[in-house]
């Protein structure tokens, strides 16, 4: 009480400014999507979102053992410290997580995960026409769309009508095609040369989300690709000494405006989408934004500032060596991953997903049409 007397009307200010942000961040929005009713969520995706259905296929990845879920206690085959955006959305709209599709054992009352980390958006045929051979699964979107399809055939007795009830659920279409690039990269291909494959991506992005349309979805969010060029591990394989070719948040300028173009693509394909199906509610997601709102607010929402693009599992340059990853022999892990944006040099950390999440269930829940209106805190 006494030195509430004596602080200057400067430091009162400042703290509600940051006592409204940690409201915007952790209270408020804890339950927005639930007003849109969904009774189910089903994710298509990449590791991004994959619950552990890669683990399921692969018991000896990286990604089914600690250090990954350690602070789960726990590897569940999330490309994470801990839980992903997905989970933070089911939390949101009030659902359980989602098992993977994969999981024989999976209870799937309130939908599923048919998201599979190393995912392609194109299949390897496809993409083999585009000379990128090395391509780890062969669970492409259209594969995991099969997958889709079977279950809803297998639980509807294979009556099409019943596909009706899929309007009450919520659909993740990616997000996907991140790794199409990847591949190519590995493989030597130039920027400008992986850029000629973006809009066949982005089409084939556009043609699973019709199929997914096909199956009664009515509500359906397709996200877009992160600011590539913050990540630690394209930080270290790009390094260089030329300071024109980062930004002011120091990340790649050349990779981001590549992540850009996708993005940029993507949405003309949503609006193309939403004038094909009038009745349907097809919304992008911000992914790209919300990172860099992340980034950019890092300090005041509790990173660690002088580990920004550090990776918290990892070794070398940015934490994110490339001849040892997160999960090697005597790799190291931070103390604190909660501190940290980036877990593995090429996926964030559970807290930096939640941040995420949060930030992007604020944008889409009005677009999604559901009842309750968010209001924005006027400090972010
Ligand atoms: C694939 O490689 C072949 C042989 O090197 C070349 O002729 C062709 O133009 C390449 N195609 C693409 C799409 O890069
Ligand atoms: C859908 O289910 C029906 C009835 O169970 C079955 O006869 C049909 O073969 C299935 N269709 C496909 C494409 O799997
Ligand atoms: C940057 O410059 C230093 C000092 O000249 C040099 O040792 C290093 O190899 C350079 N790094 C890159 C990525 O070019
Ligand atoms: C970004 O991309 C646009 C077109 O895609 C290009 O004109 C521009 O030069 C690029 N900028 C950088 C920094 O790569
Ligand atoms: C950079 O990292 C992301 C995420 O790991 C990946 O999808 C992307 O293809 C990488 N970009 C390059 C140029 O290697």
């Amino acid at each position: 009480m006494a030195s509430s007397k004596s602080s200057p009307p400067g430091f009162v200010f400042s703290i509600l400014i940051i006592i409204s942000f940690f409201n915007f961040v952790t209270c408020n929005n804890q339950h927005i999507l639930s007003s849109c009713n969904f009774d189910a969520i089903y994710q298509l995706g990449d590791s991004i979102a994959d619950t552990g259905n890669d683990v399921q296929d692969n018991p000896s990845s990286k990604f089914a053992r600690l250090p990954y879920g350690e602070t789960f206690k726990k590897a569940t085959g999330r490309c994470s410290d801990g839980l992903l955006m997905i989970d933070y959305i089911a939390l949101s709209a009030g659902i359980p997580f989602l098992d993977p599709y994969l999981n024989k054992d999976g209870l799937f009352d309130y939908g599923l995960n048919f998201a599979f980390a190393g995912a392609t958006a194109m299949s390897a045929e496809d993409l083999a026409k585009w000379n990128v051979s090395f391509v780890p699964t062969s669970i492409s979107l259209s594969r995991q769309l099969d997958w889709m399809f079977s279950y809803f055939n297998t639980t509807c007795r294979g009556n099409k009508d019943c596909f009706k009830k899929n309007g009450k659920a919520l659909f993740m279409v990616g997000e996907i095609g991140g790794n199409d690039y990847n591949y190519a990269f590995w493989q030597g291909k130039t920027i400008e040369e992986v850029k000629t494959m973006v809009p066949e991506v982005v089409e084939t992005i556009k043609q699973a989300t019709k199929r997914v349309i096909g199956y009664g979805a009515t509500r359906l969010v397709v996200p877009g690709n992160f600011p590539i060029g913050c990540f630690p591990v394209n930080l270290t394989k790009y390094q260089t000494n030329d300071s024109t070719a980062y930004d002011e948040l120091h990340c790649l300028k050349e990779l981001n405006n590549f992540s850009i173009y996708h993005n940029y693509l993507l949405q003309q394909a949503i609006a193309e989408l939403k004038e094909e199906h009038p009745d349907e509610t097809v919304v992008y997601g911000d992914y790209y934004n919300a990172f860099l709102w992340l980034l950019s607010k890092a300090d005041l929402l509790g990173f660690d500032p002088t580990s920004l693009q550090k990776a918290c599992c990892g070794i070398g340059d940015y934490n994110s060596g490339l001849s040892s990853w997160c999960g090697d022999p005597k790799v190291p892990v931070c103390e604190n991953p909660n501190e940290r944006l980036s877990w593995d040099g090429a996926h964030l950390t559970q807290r930096a997903y939640e941040l995420m999440a949060t930030w992007l269930v604020r944008g889409i829940s009005p677009r999604l049409q559901c009842e309750y209106i968010v209001s924005y805190s006027s400090a972010v």
